[in-house]
């Protein structure tokens, strides 16, 4: 046992964050009679929602199933606004579900864990803080988020430009004032749509880099009234049973219709019946081929281009907002409202920065191979090093002092159903990579599951009278196969994004969320339970 392990408040669980996952994370361990620490490195809880408070952020699943389950009390309690609600509504009701149960005073705020080293003859994980601050845990619980270190490309002359710059990812509690102003926004993923729609009409002038033009669907975002709410609260049960159920963790799932056994007619009007929901039901509600098969998915994409060019007057500027280089659905599908009429307007430009690259950042603005956009503020909505990038951050060694960033890169990431890492006892993640957490589910079904199963199996080691457990290395190799193979029935690894690792310089191009679907993979951790852990090594 080290001196840092011995002199340490000694505690059995420690868990990082204090988002959807983490904030579950310590309810469910203090029901289960362990001693928790939390740390937080925002000024609250939230997560996400604490950090993603740019103009338009808002949730693409629909309120009902983006909620905790375990309290039937604060199901009837709470009353969403609309079907898609904005940040401020999810961030309260996070701040009122740590109130209610009385999360909060077990996170320490403004609080980075920097260090964890596990001391492989206490059996324990010794913590280390930005505050110098250090604990020791049997268990160390990562509930740092898939999408929450932010990516900011390095441009060239990045510290000439004087005006304002800003991640959507770290925008500022009090805001910023953008009337009138010259902006500029990087990049047209879900966050960069959000943004963009949402600063047109109020800007001076709007100027968008973009490098891919994506899909998206239209949100119908209905407000809810009374009668709506109570409907929706009498069947939280059935819902809660129904999103544990399907593929992607919401309500609907892959749909039995042969699409193109249909007349163009009727495939067309099955098409505008998905579409009109409004909803990301369009793409995992549909039909399981629209993931599968190059056809299927040509249909999606053509229709989907279709309604884009209807959408935006210049039919220059329109071709430029049409993907052209990957399939519908290949990447992440945003939600969008008014998205393309934003760029009818005469004070938004679209750059179209793979045609004519960023150059440099000038004193004034952004310099591309076609001249020189000047600008007061500049949003990066360049997105996140998703999945492995939160965890990697974090000097984390393992049983032989082996750092998990430098085994990654070295040996390629690799966990046992994005829960575990062989050779880090007791250290468990939420949203890791090779689950379907990392990006194919509707996130709170995703991370409540795998919650459950980590506290299950940390009150299982500790009840047994044991102090560790870590896969065995043939269960993990069997899922990194398992995980490779689906992956490659799929389209997705036919194209680029932050699904893939390839938003990241460097980073293994590997698909990062398991596409077996959520329901199988909840199966399976079940069975593993069932089966007190077989193929994992308990100390
Ligand atoms: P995304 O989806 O990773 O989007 C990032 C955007 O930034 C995307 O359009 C990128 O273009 C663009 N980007 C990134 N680097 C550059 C450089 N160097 N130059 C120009 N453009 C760049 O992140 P989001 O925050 O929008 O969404 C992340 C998830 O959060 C989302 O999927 C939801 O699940 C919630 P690219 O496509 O790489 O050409």
């Amino acid at each position: 046992m080290t001196a840092a392990t011995t002199s340490a408040r000694q505690i059995d669980a420690v868990v990082v964050g204090a988002g959807f996952a983490g904030m579950y994370g310590v309810h469910r361990l203090r029901e289960k009679g362990l001693s928790v620490q939390g740390f937080e490195a925002g000024h609250s809880v939230g997560g996400t929602w604490y950090w993603n408070r740019y103009p338009g952020a808002r949730v693409d699943s629909q309120a009902y199933i983006y909620q905790y389950w375990f309290s039937d009390e604060l199901i009837q309690e709470w009353d969403w606004s609309e079907r898609f609600p904005a940040q401020p509504e999810t961030e309260k009701y996070l701040n009122h579900v740590a109130d209610k149960f009385d999360i909060r005073r077990f996170f320490q705020f403004d609080t980075r864990v920097v260090a964890a080293i596990w001391d492989d003859s206490a059996k324990r994980w010794t913590v280390r803080t930005d505050r110098d601050e250090v604990v020791s845990a049997r268990f160390l619980l990562m509930c740092t988020g898939g999408l929450s270190a932010p990516n900011t490309p390095p441009f060239p002359n990045h510290e000439a430009f004087r005006g304002q710059i800003i991640h959507t990812g770290r925008w500022p509690k009090d805001g910023i004032d953008l009337a009138g102003k010259k902006v500029g926004v990087i990049g047209t993923g879900a966050t960069g749509i959000q943004v963009i729609q949402t600063l047109a009409p109020s800007v001076g002038q709007l100027t968008v880099f973009q490098r891919t033009a994506n899909y998206t669907i239209p949100m119908r975002n209905p407000k809810y009234d009374d009668a709506a709410r109570a409907a929706l609260k009498a069947g939280a049960k059935a819902m809660e049973r129904q999103v544990n159920n399907t593929f992607a963790g919401f309500d609907y799932d892959w749909q039995d219709v042969d699409l193109m056994a249909m007349s163009p007619e009727a495939r067309k009007r099955q098409l505008d019946a998905w579409y009109a929901d409004g909803s990301l039901g369009f793409w995992i509600g549909s039909i399981q081929g629209v993931l599968m098969d190059e056809s299927i998915n040509a249909v999606f994409s053509d229709f989907v281009k279709r309604k884009i060019r209807a959408r935006v007057r210049d039919p220059k500027v329109a071709e430029l907002l049409v993907p052209r280089d990957h399939g519908f659905g290949t990447r992440r599908v945003p939600l969008e409202t008014r998205y393309y009429e934003a760029f009818n307007q005469s004070n938004v430009k679209l750059v179209d920065v793979k045609a004519t690259p960023i150059v440099s950042f000038t004193e004034h603005g952004i310099r591309t191979s076609d001249g020189d956009y000047p600008l007061d503020v500049l949003i990066f909505a360049t997105g996140f090093d998703a999945g492995s990038g939160a965890i990697a951050r974090i000097d984390l060694r393992g049983e032989s002092g082996q750092s998990l960033k430098d085994d990654w890169a070295k040996n390629g990431i690799h966990t046992t159903m994005g829960l575990q890492v062989r050779g880090y006892p007791n250290l468990f993640m939420t949203m890791g990579p090779f689950s379907p957490a990392a990006a194919f589910c509707n996130v709170p079904t995703c991370v409540q599951q795998q919650i459950d199963w980590i506290t299950d199996c940390a009150a299982h080691v500790k009840a047994s009278g044991r102090q560790a457990i870590q896969p065995g290395a043939e269960i993990e190799r069997n899922w990194i196969a398992h995980h490779d193979e689906v992956a490659n029935m799929t389209l997705v690894p036919k194209t680029n994004s932050w699904y893939m690792g390839s938003n990241i310089a460097g980073k293994e191009r590997r698909l990062l969320a398991y596409a077996g679907g959520a329901q199988n993979y909840r199966i399976a951790c079940d069975a593993l339970k069932a089966k007190q852990y077989e193929g994992f090594e308990i100390a």
